[in-house]
This record gives C-alpha cells, structure tokens and sequence, in this order.
C-alpha cells in the first residue's frame, strides 16, 4: 500500500518545495533559496501556517511591496545563472497583482521563478469575498487570470490533490533551460487550508541539474558551413551564453577562429571587457567598435539572444545583404528568428562542437586586424567621456567613470531604465561572468533596488553595487529597509537629474516639446526639490549627498568600508548622454503635426526606416 501523510494544501507545498535540490560545484544544495512573502486573507492562514513549518529548512523572507520581493526572487535567479531560484507568495487582490509586472519581467528575461498567489475561494460559498472582482458572465475568472499572459506556466488550484501533478509541471518548466520562465499556481484560499492524504514518494527528494541539448548533426553541419565560407564573421553573445555558464566554450571559439565578439544587455560580461576580441556592447547602445563590424558581418552566430530590437538597432544595423544569421538558441522560437540557420542546443554545447569542427580554420586575418583596431578607437573614445570633471553637473557617463575607477571590475552592478542602461551598456568595464547585471529586457523601473537585493543573496560576499535614476527610485525604494533588516549591504548610486531624463532626450529626439518628464517641465505648483539622502537614511540606510565627482569618490570609498546599505546621491545633467557610438532606434513619429520639429523628426525617421532590411 502507498505510504501517504496527512497535509493541507499549503503544507504539502512548502514541504515539496523545500525537498528539491540541485548540484553547485559538485555540492547539493536546495534548489529554492527560500520564498518571498507578504500575507493577506488569501495567504496568511494557509501557505503563512506552512511556511512557518519548514521555516528552519525553507527560510521566509518579508519584503514591503509584492512586486519588488518578486524582484528580488528573480533578480537572485539570474545571479545563479538560473540554477537556484525562489518562490513569491501573496494575498489575493492587489497584491496578487502586484505581482504582475515581475511576472513579465520574469518571462521576457526568460528567469524562473516561481509564484504563489493567493486566490478566491474554489467553493464560491463567501462570494464575493473582500478583493474579489466579479465577472458578469464567467464564473470561472479571478483577477489572477492576468498572470496567463506573463506565465510560462498557469495553474488554478482548486482541489489539493491538483497540486501534485501542478508541481511536477512546475518544475519542469523552471528547470527546463527553453522552456524556462515564470509559473504561477494561483492557490485558492480555501483549497490551502484542505487536507489530502499526500503520497509519502511525492516529498522525496528530487535532485535537478539543467539540460544541456546538443546539436543536431544537420543543423550543425549548415552551421558550420556557414562559418567556413565566412569572410566577416561576428558573434553576438546574449544571455543564453551566460545562463549555460559558456564563456570559457566561447573564449575558446572565438581565440582559435580570431572572430571578434559583441554583446547584448542580457548578454555583457560573457566575456571580460579587457579580452581583446571582445567589441563589447552592439546595438542601439552599442560601442563603435562592434557596431562597424555588425554593419559589415556576412555571417553572424547570435548565441543565446532574442535579437530584441536594441541589439538589430531595428534591424536596420546588419546591412550586408548577403548576410547569414546562425541562431544558437537553447529555445527554437529564438533559433530561427529572422530566417536564421537555427542551432538549437545549449549554448556550451553548440560552441564545444562549432570549435570541434572548424578546428584550423580562421577568419581572414585583415578582418580580425580591423577588429582590434576598432577596439584601441573605442576605448580612447571612452576613456574620455569617462574621465573625471569638476562639472557642477556631470554627466551620467562621468559618474560611471568615478564609479568603475572606486570599485575596479570585480563588483557586481546593476541597473535596470533610464539613461543609465544605454550609458553602462558602452561604458562598463565588466570583470567576470555575470558582473554585469542589467535587466533591459523589460526595462522595469523600480527593478533595481529590490533586484540587488536578490542578487546580494545570491552572491553574499560580493559588492553588489546598484546605479539607479531618481524616477526608478521613487517608483521603489522600500526594499532598502529589507536590505537593512536583513543585513544585506548595497551600494546604490543615485543620480538625480529631477526628472525622466532620457525620455526628456527622445521626446526632444522625435520632434516633441519638453513636456511632462523633466520635474520642471510638468504642471506644479511646487518645484519638488527631493532629500534622497534623507529619505535614504530614514529607511535605515547609510546616505550621502555629494557634490562632485571627485566626492563621489571618496565617498564610494568609504562606502566600500561600511557594513551597511549605503546610499550615494550626486545631481547629474538630464540633457548629455554619450554621442560615440550607438545606433539608430525605431520609436515611431507622428505621420502629421502642427510642429515644425515634429516634421523635420519624422522626415529624418522615413529616411532611417529604408535603411531598414527585414
Ligand atoms: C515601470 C516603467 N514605467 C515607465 C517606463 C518608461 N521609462 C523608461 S526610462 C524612464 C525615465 C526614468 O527616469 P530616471 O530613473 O530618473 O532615469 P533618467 O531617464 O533620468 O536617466 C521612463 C519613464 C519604464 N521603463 N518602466
Ligand atoms: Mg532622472
């Protein structure tokens, strides 16, 4: 007979979740490094009682705002390249929904997560219970059917036998490394609170480790065709190469072959900045050494990349006509994007045998040559923009250079909106893999407080250093208490140019009138003149206003010293970002206006669309 225990829902949850496990470095460790929760009615009772249970083996965490604890779930998900990742449970209602906007961040970024929302009753017998919304028709609907849009993944568990099938599905899809993204099990209330004899076999524990698919032999053969008929051959590293941990596997291909490398947002810090192939950043915020030599690829192997519109400049940046796109994608939806020769593997994997099998062949040398010429012009071009100033405001471009020279390559930095991704995406000089952590896939304001905090749990003894505009910090800024609670230190830089800076910049860039992004330019009675430090300090952190980029300085120095979240904020310029480099961008002007400036942008934008090859 089957051995079963007796548990509620939410206990068989909690115990499942803490009896999965992977291997790190040849060590098991639990796979979830622990749940993130804010209780309601719909959680506090059912999944708070389970997880007070496992409390010693499953560690609870308690954040301010669902969306941001769901940040820093995801956000610790990335810094261990996806191997461990974390749970989010809520309350039904509003903070369910909270939890929406990470649950896309999750999805486009392709980064497990797991999360537990509350929901209405199953037996419908309270309705409408407080926070639930009543659809006229469809009896079956609750507000958390808007995480199916942005799940990988969508269950509604009305019967708690459901469970065990919802969490071996679940598992799947976060281990898996295509399929990989978030999932939601949307917990009815009442079901949380029922028991089911649970088969003893279903909390045994499972041990996970990420697939690693090899190529198959055709596709591998055209891919390496490909590539031996290549005379200006490119790759593009995204996120992909990071999340196989394939950097030593790409070092390998590109130095035997003499291929240059460029990299995405998702993708920096594949390789480090200083190797000499190394192009760094391509695309719209892309550095001109690497985007020369996109214009003129004819073969590109684009590993572990959407090819999102950033990194193609919206496709207008390839221009060779004859070019080929080999697509080496753990995922085929992204393999054969754009007619690419797809090379579905993992990325290790498919680098290992693109080697194996172009052993002795070469690049021309004349186009490697180019290559690092290109870089030499790239980092004379940077190192000026970098350099320190006695501006009274300075540039974004220049607080990066204070930055980089206090805290050297071997910090982890993060940033997520603003003009700060387009600036550090040129501009940093990343050390190992995975020091560069940039969420630019959603782009989330508010993403990045929260996600450094999820990233100094993944990597405790690491300076984890967070660069943030005043717009993403006042959207939010409470996980710096957690930060504080829980003893974990960020850095966290803060320019404030008192507004939405580089919309400001695009909206003047598409014709438009200084409206409603810069503080001044909106309707106000009161010019908000904000004390982040103080406002820093009152959640608990360390925080300073310095006042030049040479205070800065000195002021990152001492920060390097304390144990506690410390807070830096400096007055930047909203108007300069860094001319060299970078590409054309297709954000769509009106087609008729009343302004002259809107005219002349739109005739500018017709010209940039031919350029376009699709
Ligand atoms: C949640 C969210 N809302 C709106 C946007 C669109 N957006 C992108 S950057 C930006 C302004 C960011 O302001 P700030 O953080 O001060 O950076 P700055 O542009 O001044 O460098 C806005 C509104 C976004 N990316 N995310
Ligand atoms: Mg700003």
């Amino acid at each position: 007979m089957t051995k079963t225990v007796r548990l509620t829902m939410a206990q068989a949850v909690t115990r499942f979740l803490s009896r999965q496990m992977t291997e790190i470095d040849g060590k098991k460790v639990q796979i979830f490094g622990g749940v993130w929760a804010i209780f309601g009615h719909g959680n506090v009772a059912g999944i708070g009682e389970a997880l007070y249970q496992v409390r010693d083996d499953l560690p609870t965490f308690r954040a301010h705002n669902e969306q941001a604890m769901a940040h820093a779930a995801i956000a610790y998900a990335k810094a261990n390249f996806r191997r461990r990742f974390m749970a989010a449970t809520s309350s039904i209602g509003p903070g369910a929904l909270n939890m929406v906007t990470a649950a896309a961040l999750a999805h486009v970024n392709r980064l497990p997560v797991l999360f537990l929302p509350g929901d209405v009753f199953a037996n419908r017998l309270p309705d409408p219970v407080l926070q639930q919304a009543e659809d006229f028709s469809d009896g079956t609907a609750t507000v958390n059917d808007c995480f199916r849009a942005v799940s990988r993944y969508f269950d509604r568990i009305t019967r708690p036998e459901q469970i065990i099938p919802a969490l071996n599905r679940a598992m799947q899809v976060l281990t898996d490394p295509a399929e990989c993204g978030p999932v939601t099990l949307s917990l009815c209330q009442d079901v949380q609170a029922e028991a089911y004899d649970y088969p003893e076999s279903f909390f045994a524990e499972r041990v996970w480790t990420p697939r690693r698919v090899r190529p198959d032999r055709q596709e591998l053969a055209a891919a390496v065709a490909a590539l031996k008929g290549a005379k200006k051959p490119l790759v593009i590293a995204g996120g992909g190469v990071l999340y196989s941990q394939a950097s030593r596997e790409l070092a390998k291909l590109v130095q035997g072959a003499g291929i240059p490398v460029c990299e995405t947002q998702g993708g920096k810090s594949s390789l480090p900045d200083d190797h000499p192939l190394n192009m760094a950043a391509v695309g719209v915020t892309g550095t001109s050494a690497a985007n020369r030599l996109a214009e003129e690829a004819d073969v590109v192997l684009a590993v572990g990349t959407r090819l999102q519109d950033f990194t193609t400049g919206s496709w207008a940046l390839f221009k060779n006509s004859g070019r080929t796109i080999i697509g080496l994608n753990s995922q085929p939806f992204d393999a054969g994007k754009h007619w690419a020769l797809p090379l579905v593997a993992d990325a290790a994997e498919g680098l290992s045998e693109l080697t194996a099998a172009l052993k002795g062949w070469k690049a021309p040398a004349a186009w490697t040559d180019n290559a690092l010429k290109g870089k030499t012009d790239w980092q004379a071009d940077a190192g000026k923009v970098t350099a320190s100033t006695n501006a009274a405001y300075p540039s974004d471009a220049q607080v990066i250079g204070a930055v980089q020279r206090t805290m050297g390559a071997s910090v982890t930095l993060l940033h997520a909106a603003g003009g700060l991704p387009g600036e550090l995406h040129k501009l940093w000089q990343a050390g190992a893999p995975g020091s560069y952590h940039a969420e630019y896939g959603f782009s989330t304001m508010g993403y990045e407080i929260a996600g450094g905090l999820g990233v100094k749990m993944a990597k405790p003894d690491e300076e984890v250093v967070v660069m943030i505009g005043d717009g993403s910090y006042l959207m939010l800024n409470s996980e710096i208490a957690t930060s504080v609670m829980l003893g974990l230190k960020l850095v966290i830089v803060l320019l404030d140019n008192r507004g939405y800076g580089c919309i400001n910049r695009l909206q003047m860039a598409t014709g438009g009138a200084n409206f409603n992004n810069l503080l001044k330019d909106s309707r106000h009675e009161i010019l908000p003149d904000i004390d982040f430090a103080a406002h820093a300090a009152s959640l608990g952190a360390i925080s300073e206003k310095v006042t030049s980029i040479a205070g800065l300085e000195t002021a990152l120095g001492q920060a390097k010293q304390n144990s506690r979240t410390t807070v830096l904020v400096i007055d930047t310029d909203p108007l300069v970002s860094t001319d060299a480099g970078g590409h054309w961008w297709d954000v769509a002007v009106p087609e008729v206006s009343s302004r002259r400036e809107v005219n002349a942008a739109r005739k500018k934008y017709e010209e940039a669309l031919s350029e376009r090859q699709a």
